[in-house]
């Protein structure tokens, strides 16, 4: 490609502002593809029904037994395109220094030339969807739009679940909006140089992946993969690294953080947000079914949320997808029955097993493997083939207005108010099950240190402790200490309707290795600690580690824990934490002069207390 075209891709903002500079980015980046048709995507049923009928004769999709699992279907990926591919993802900003050390950064015009060479082409033989969507309640007030293009009718399809998707979104497009580009193939064109025809396989992908962000013009370009969080662009690209920027430049914040609301005995109602890391059961919190009379919670979102300050002083929230993108394995009735519930129909499953009735199977849906599956790579399977039916990353996409616990102010256009924020992780040892930060500072200081030891759902070693700092280390399209400083001045601006902070971690283990704490619905017993905290009720004991439940604070009745479990749920073991303060030192030590200096006086403050504990 030439220095002509690439210029024409190296957008000004205004060049992403309404419909004739969509019309031409549209063609432009035909006349770079070279798809045989260009469809403009209207979001309505009968679009969506003719998209899946064609992917069902085409073999892309299985419709499932229409009987068990009504408007239902399977997809299977490539065993090489089964999840985020965080090492072929970069944030392409002007400085390296803007990316920051926890990002993979390559110098905008390098990866143009690079992305322009193979996008040359990408297309031809297939079609080139135009995908307008809205990140948020169309003409919400944290509302964004964006519009993808892609050469996949699954992404379209998924799209449609995950976002507002088609005609509205063009009228705002059509009366001026801003919109966010969003370049998709699947890098498997189906015409030779030559012309010649190549027969299209059911998932299309190619070996090499890019997943590029250019943060300065807003752009998101992703090459070689059709799955999850590479190819269904509003969600991980947009919504989170993306948005993550422009909330930097902006004053507004976008978290891998699910949303939730949350109603005592008493009546009232409390918004909490929650980050975690990938693989610490968001969707089954998001979804929970509380175990104690009287609590009830609803979800709001399970894995997104951009919030910003109301006219009211206060911090306010939405979730700006439509959809969930699930994990399959470990969801069943027994674990998340509102996820279940959600599932029965119009749901697209990737990469689970199939039933000889037709309908899916994952690992934990059921106690007992039926006998005879279809495994997600489409051969047979029995109990004893000793490979999981299901891949550990398997997933449903599903519409969250289908989900039993949604709740009435899911889709409000002005959000909700955040009364408690949350920081969690996988943690065997060390982090207690529930601490409160002292104030907002000392909350970014939970954040910025959240640490998860890897499950096989993420890439990389399983066990190994990752530092994951407010969930969002591959997720922060800019330099993750900067993110710091943006929240420490989001806290001063909130001032006294700062929300209160709060850190948890379900997963400590004893010393034979078991889980100590129940989980799933037992949680709300954390959830109730917490909201007692924010009605100035319930006793804390103030730690080195900030402030935890005093004896008999936290009920546990009927749990059957013994006084040995709540030690260790509760042990603040000095000699474990300084070392762990070492870990967190060689962290923030790598961003050199970016780091706050609220953060390493934290450090320093909590080795202090912590030396005195010895
Ligand atoms: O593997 C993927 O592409 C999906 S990653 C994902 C999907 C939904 C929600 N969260 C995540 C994540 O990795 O945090
Ligand atoms: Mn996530």
């Amino acid at each position: 490609m030439t220095d002509t075209v690439l210029t024409d891709f190296a957008t000004e903002e205004a060049a992403h502002t309404g419909r004739a500079a969509l019309d031409a980015w549209v063609a432009n980046f035909a006349a770079l593809t070279q798809p045989d048709v260009i469809l403009w995507c209207d979001g309505s049923e009968e679009e969506r029904a003719r998209l899946l009928a064609e992917m069902t004769a085409s073999g892309a999709l299985i419709a499932l037994n229409h009987d068990l699992r009504p408007d239902s279907y399977l997809a299977r990926s490539t065993p090489s395109d089964v999840a985020r591919v965080e090492d072929r993802t970069f944030i392409c900003s002007a400085d390296q220094e803007d990316a920051g050390p926890t990002n993979n950064w390559r110098a905008p015009n390098e990866m143009r030339r690079e992305l322009d060479a193979r996008f040359t082409g990408s297309m031809s033989g297939r079609t080139l969807y135009v995908v307008p969507f809205s990140m948020g309640p169309l003409g919400g007030a944290i509302s964004q739009i964006g519009v993808q293009l892609t050469d996949s009718p699954y992404v379209v399809v998924s799209t449609r679940i995950m976002t507002r998707m088609g005609r509205p979104i063009l009228h705002e497009i059509d009366a001026g909006a801003r919109w966010v580009p969003a370049l998709h193939t699947v890098g498997m064109p189906l015409c030779t140089p030559s012309g010649a025809r190549l027969p299209d396989v059911a998932w299309p992908s190619n070996e090499t992946k890019i997943i590029a962000h250019f943060p300065e013009t807003r752009e998101i370009w992703s090459y070689g993969s059709g799955y999850g969080g590479n190819a269904l662009l509003a969600k991980k690209c947009f919504a989170l690294r993306i948005a993550s920027s422009m909330a930097h430049e902006e004053g507004w914040l976008a978290e891998h953080m699910l949303l939730i609301k949350v109603t005592s005995p008493d009546g009232h109602t409390y918004h909490l947000a929650a980050a975690f890391p990938s693989a610490c059961g968001k969707t089954n919190f998001a979804m929970m079914s509380p175990t104690r009379p009287g609590w009830i919670v609803e979800t709001i979102g399970d894995d997104i949320a951009w919030l910003r300050r109301g006219e009211d002083g206060r911090l306010w929230a939405i979730n700006p997808e439509a959809g969930f993108f699930g994990v399959a394995p470990g969801t069943g009735a027994d674990t998340n029955p509102a996820a279940i519930s959600t599932i029965r129909s119009g749901t697209i499953f990737t990469n689970v097993a199939l039933t000889r009735e037709g309908d899916v199977w994952w690992e934990g849906l059921t106690p007992e493997a039926p006998r005879n599956l279809i495994d997600w790579q489409g051969k047979a399977w029995t109990p004893e083939t000793g490979t999981p039916a299901a891949h550990p990353n398997a997933r449903f996409t599903v519409a969250a207005d289908q989900c039993p616990t949604i709740s009435d102010d899911w889709d409000s256009r002005d959000g909700v108010p955040i009364d408690a924020i949350v920081f969690g992780g996988r943690r065997a040892t060390n982090v207690p099950l529930v601490a409160e930060a002292e104030d907002w500072e000392h909350g970014v200081f939970f954040g910025a240190t959240t640490s998860s030891e890897q499950t096989a759902a993420a890439e990389g070693p399983v066990g190994i402790l990752r530092h994951d700092p407010f969930a969002m280390l591959p997720f922060c399209g800019y330099n993750m200490a900067d993110h710091w400083t943006h929240w420490l001045r989001i806290g001063e601006a909130l001032g006294e309707n700062a929300p209160r902070i709060f850190r948890v971690n379900w997963f400590k283990k004893n010393a034979a290795g078991k889980y100590v704490w129940p989980g799933f619905g037992d949680n709300i017993r954390v959830v109730e600690w917490i909201v007692d905290r924010l009605q100035g009720a319930a006793a804390v004991d103030w730690t080195p580690l900030g402030g935890l439940p005093r004896t008999g604070a936290l009920d546990v009745a009927g749990l059957g824990l013994e006084d040995a479990d709540l030690v260790d749920l509760f042990d603040v073991d000095p000699e474990l934490w300084l070392a762990e303060t070492d870990q967190i030192d060689r962290l923030f030590a790598t961003f050199g002069e970016r780091l706050p200096l609220e953060m390493s006086s934290r450090l320093a403050q909590l080795r202090g207390r912590l030396e005195e504990l010895r």
